[in-house]
């Protein structure tokens, strides 16, 4: 055995040893299709329209792509698509991604009036040679291909919440909310008058009859958020990302927490370092609060993963991030994840 044989050798065995140390609660084999999402009130939803493309042997890509759309679409939703909370203008912006099992991926962010951005951000990924694109280029971009501009107003609920906002807020920056870069406004789940969490971003990844693995995330984001402020959810890397030989993350929760650490990508490199998708959620979770040990009491942030052998498993900050996964041999299963905090 040569040395770089053996270097493989005590590299794999490693991982083995990680994995069956600290594998946790996941599915006993290989469970495909399948389907995650973040938050199980819209998340079970999406994953049902998911379904009908998995079950008829469809590919990941267009499942995800096709359930996210369904809370885009919903006009009650606090925080996704052109229904959700505006930014402190009163403006919705929306910030979306996908990635399929080729790595290819395409996103857009800043998006105004346009009402599917992740059918906006498949034509990033399939009709440039780019892989993000903002605010008017974005629009002008989805306007020749053939999205509609719709109207520019807010959700009565939206509208309700922005009037609310506005009067405590006076339309000014919170004092030292911008310090150190960072925005550290609570996004600590909450339950709404309407039976609504305030957190709703949705990411989902899903492992087609193939095998083969992708993901979608979409937004409206931070709720009364800075103007030009973009989170985590359309950054490659941080709100999703799919690596067709070891798995697929996606994340919720405080954006800027997330990016910092790269949540996504870090949570596809631990499973790929042979953590249980779970255990590879939690330290991602472990390093945000590493990286910023403040206020980690006043704010969400929750991970989602699933590897290639259709294990699945998901970690929190907070108390309060629940999952919906289906698949054959579960109905829309709702997992409340667990939490250090
Ligand atoms: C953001 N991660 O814009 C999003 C917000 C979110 O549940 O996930 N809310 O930072």
């Amino acid at each position: 055995m040569n040395r770089r044989e053996v270097i493989k050798m005590l590299g794999l065995s490693g991982a083995f040893m990680a994995t069956r140390k600290l594998s946790l609660a996941s599915v006993a084999s290989k469970d495909n299709p399948i389907v995650l999402s973040t938050w199980y009130g819209q998340g079970s939803v999406a994953n049902s329209k998911a379904w009908e493309t998995l079950e008829q042997k469809g590919a990941a890509v267009d499942a995800v792509e096709q359930g996210v759309m369904i809370s885009e679409n919903d006009w009650g939703n606090c925080c996704v698509g052109l229904g959700g909370n505006p930014d402190r203008d009163g403006k919705v912006t929306l910030d979306s991604c996908i990635m399929n099992h080729k790595s290819e991926c395409g996103s857009v962010a800043f998006l105004e009036r346009i009402k599917n951005p992740i059918q906006v951000a498949r034509a990033v990924m399939e009709k440039t040679p780019h892989v993000l694109m903002v605010g008017t280029g974005a629009q002008q971009f989805a306007l020749e291909h053939g999205f509609k501009l719709e109207e520019d107003k807010l959700s009565n609920h939206a509208q309700e919440a922005y009037t609310n906002w506005l009067k405590k807020s006076e339309y000014k920056p919170i004092m030292n909310i911008e310090k150190g870069g960072v925005i550290h406004q609570p996004m600590v789940p909450k339950k709404l008058e309407n039976g609504k969490w305030n957190h709703d971003t949705i990411g989902m990844i899903a492992m087609d009859a193939q095998g083969n693995l992708s993901g979608a995330c979409t937004t409206s984001g931070m709720g009364f958020k800075m103007r030009g402020r973009v989170g985590d959810s359309p950054i490659i890397g941080a709100g999703l990302y799919v690596d067709n030989e070891v798995g697929a993350a996606t994340a919720t929760g405080q954006g800027e927490e997330v990016i910092r650490v790269s949540g996504s990508f870090l949570v596809v490199e631990f499973m790929r370092q042979g953590y249980s998708p779970e255990m590879a959620c939690r330290k991602a979770v472990e390093r945000i609060i590493k990286k910023t040990p403040n206020n980690i009491n006043e704010m969400q942030v929750g991970f989602l993963a699933l590897n290639k052998k259709g294990e699945y498993g998901g970690y929190a900050l907070n108390k309060g991030f629940d999952f919906a996964v289906k698949s054959n041999r579960l109905d829309n299963k709702k997992v409340d994840a667990k939490h250090i905090k």
